[in-house]
């Protein structure tokens, strides 16, 4: 295929609720919308990098200017027989993953709509119902939360996540696991520790958790190594693993035994694939992380999730846990047994509706053209 023309968006979408990690509060979600087009079809992507540079050094607006200055001009008018060619046509930009996933996924969705194919089934899966689990921010109280976690389990959720940070980790998981019994239970750090908390950590041993998520900091593989052998709880790596080579390190340095797949974090679907197999080549579960997508993002994240290896719950939740409403219309809604179904039709199976794409946008342009 052929890339006729290249439009971005800056688009700023309020949360239904506030949403708070380790690293911050965030009350709304401003992100890049791509639209890649080639013989009168649209691909979609959507940026995962935030307005601020605290989950990962990427921000919207560097996103943007790697993409407009450096990966559209490589893309416009070359010819492009599938969407992992994009990697080779920017070899020379380092890093920016987020920046690139989200134009390699709107061209992977696009290459699925000429094919006339779900995204899944181009991508060597086929549509599955997908297990779903809810990742909940930290609250102002312990009794909060508790109700926050009883209110997603009625809605059927099979996995509760909770964000943990300093001072909110111990006595969050020991209310929960006191009034909702033992639950799929696990916590998130995002980073928030550091190796002299390891006895803190192992505290949590005794909880039952299914694993504890990127306890140390974004770049230590080597301390989550030690820290993995010194905990029963199994460590799940998300910000650290950057792509294939950071999960060949991490699982051969033993710093994890679970591996949180997030395809705009990664490069696009091309690295996600590649740590898919090696996980399941060496027998590591994998799951699909969330970054609070619109969704455009979430139906992305659906049909990735559809691979044989992503066998525990992801981070797939309903769009009303989100934005209300969505960009999309139905919008994605979860069954009262915890699985979503991935959306049919060419593609990913969704389009956004262009009166609230306009108004939510504050900023647009066109490339290529
Ligand atoms: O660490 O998984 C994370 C949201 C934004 C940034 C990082 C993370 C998250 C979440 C929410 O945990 C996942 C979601 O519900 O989309
Ligand atoms: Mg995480």
């Amino acid at each position: 295929m052929k890339i006729s023309a290249v439009e971005l968006s800056v688009l700023r979408l309020p949360l239904v609720r506030p949403f708070e990690t380790s690293f911050g509060r965030v009350s709304a979600r401003e992100f890049v919308l791509v639209a890649v087009r080639a013989d009168g079809l649209v691909g979609w992507g959507e940026c995962v990098a935030d307005a601020d540079p605290y989950y990962s050094s990427e921000t919207s607006r560097s996103a943007w200017h790697v993409m407009s200055k450096y990966l559209i001009p490589a893309m416009c008018g070359a010819e492009i027989d599938h969407p992992r060619a994009l990697h080779g046509l920017w070899a020379r930009v380092r890093g920016h993953r987020m920046a690139k996933a989200a134009l390699e996924m709107a061209a992977w969705d696009l290459h699925a709509r000429r094919e006339r194919r779900p995204l899944c089934e181009v991508l060597g899966a086929s549509a599955r119902p997908i297990a779903a689990g809810v990742s909940i921010g930290i609250h102002e109280s312990v009794d909060a939360l508790v109700d926050r976690v009883q209110s997603e389990l009625a809605d059927g959720y099979r996995r509760i996540k909770i964000k943990i940070k300093p001072g909110w980790d111990r006595a969050p998981v020991e209310a929960i696991r006191e009034r909702c019994g033992d639950v799929p239970l696990m916590v998130d750090a995002n980073a928030a520790y550091d190796a002299g908390d390891a006895g803190t950590l192992a505290e949590l041993d005794r909880f039952q958790l299914m694993m504890i998520e990127q306890p140390l900091d974004y770049d230590d593989l080597v301390q989550h190594s030690r820290l993995q052998a010194s905990l029963g709880t199994a460590i799940c790596l998300d910000e650290s693993i950057t792509g294939p080579q950071a999960a060949v390190d991490a699982l051969d340095l033993g710093s994890c035994r679970i591996i949180n797949v997030k395809p705009g974090r990664m490069g696009g679907f091309g690295p996600s694939l590649d740590v898919h197999d090696i996980a399941v080549t060496r027998g590591v579960p994998v799951w699909h992380g969330g970054m609070l997508e619109s969704g455009i993002g979430r139906a992305h994240n659906l049909h990735l999730s559809t691979l044989p290896g992503f066998v525990l719950p992801g981070d797939v939740a309903a769009s009303r846990r989100y934005f209300v409403p969505d960009l999309i219309e139905p919008p994605i809604d979860v069954r009262p047994d915890g699985t979503i179904d991935v959306p049919g039709g060419p593609g990913i199976g969704v389009d956004p509706v262009p009166d609230r794409v306009r108004a939510a946008t504050l900023h647009t342009e066109r490339f290529c053209a």
